[in-house]
């Protein structure tokens, strides 16, 4: 049994679909990110780097990092097929997407989202920002012209995590306007009946 500490409309929306698809056991801990919980000593005790997604694995230990949980999950449970197995051809690209995904258009919202943390010019920060995430989405723009998912013909981890990604922009279907392969792909991800009912109750 799985503890998931989460909140709507965070980084904890990929780890709870995968939760969902694999079919794990899970008590989903709901923190109050807007009353700051997640910088609370007790969860501080748990990420120490007071930011939402966590969670504690059967043996007690807890993890954080969305991306870490995802692949970890994918790796427990062969059988739902969210990721190609260690030997597999398209395994390399599978790693290669998750960390683009968590290194380059995640990271990229903090410049949106927590402006003040970068610069004194706010606004300047956020359209900066913005330009980034336009780069970095015609990057993934770009490879889906290849196939329908991430990994061509295969469904993956992958294209949840991007789907969360494409959550966050402001709004979505601007985002969906410019680039309909990601639109495709976001729409076949909230397609699916078990990621649904994360995305369902990530909606505020
Ligand atoms: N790299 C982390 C990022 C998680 C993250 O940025 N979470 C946000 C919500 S989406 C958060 O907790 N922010 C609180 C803060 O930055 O103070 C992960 O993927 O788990």
């Amino acid at each position: 049994m799985f503890k998931f500490f989460w909140a709507p409309e965070t980084a904890s929306l990929a780890p709870m679909a995968v939760l969902e698809e694999v079919g794990a056991e899970y008590e989903a801990i709901l923190i109050d990110y807007e009353g700051r919980q997640q910088k609370s000593a007790d969860y501080l005790a748990l990420n120490p780097c007071g930011l939402i997604p966590a969670m504690t694995l059967p043996d007690g230990r807890t993890m954080f990092e969305a991306a870490a949980i995802v692949m970890h999950l994918c790796d427990l449970y062969p059988a739902a097929h969210l990721a190609p197995p260690p030997g597999d051809p398209d395994r390399p690209l599978f790693y290669q997407w998750m960390l683009y995904l968590a290194d380059s258009p995640q990271p990229t919202y903090r410049r949106y989202y927590y402006p003040d943390r970068f610069a004194a010019d706010e606004d300047d920060v956020r359209k900066r920002g913005v330009d980034a995430l336009l780069d970095e989405f015609a990057i993934v723009e770009g490879a889906l012209s290849h196939g329908e998912w991430l990994l061509g013909n295969r469904f993956s981890a992958c294209d949840i995590y991007l789907h969360m990604l494409t959550t966050w922009f402001e709004p979505p279907e601007a985002l969906y306007a410019r680039f309909p392969n990601i639109a495709r792909v976001a729409a076949g991800v909230e397609d699916r009946p078990a990621s649904a009912r994360a995305i369902a109750r990530h909606r505020p």
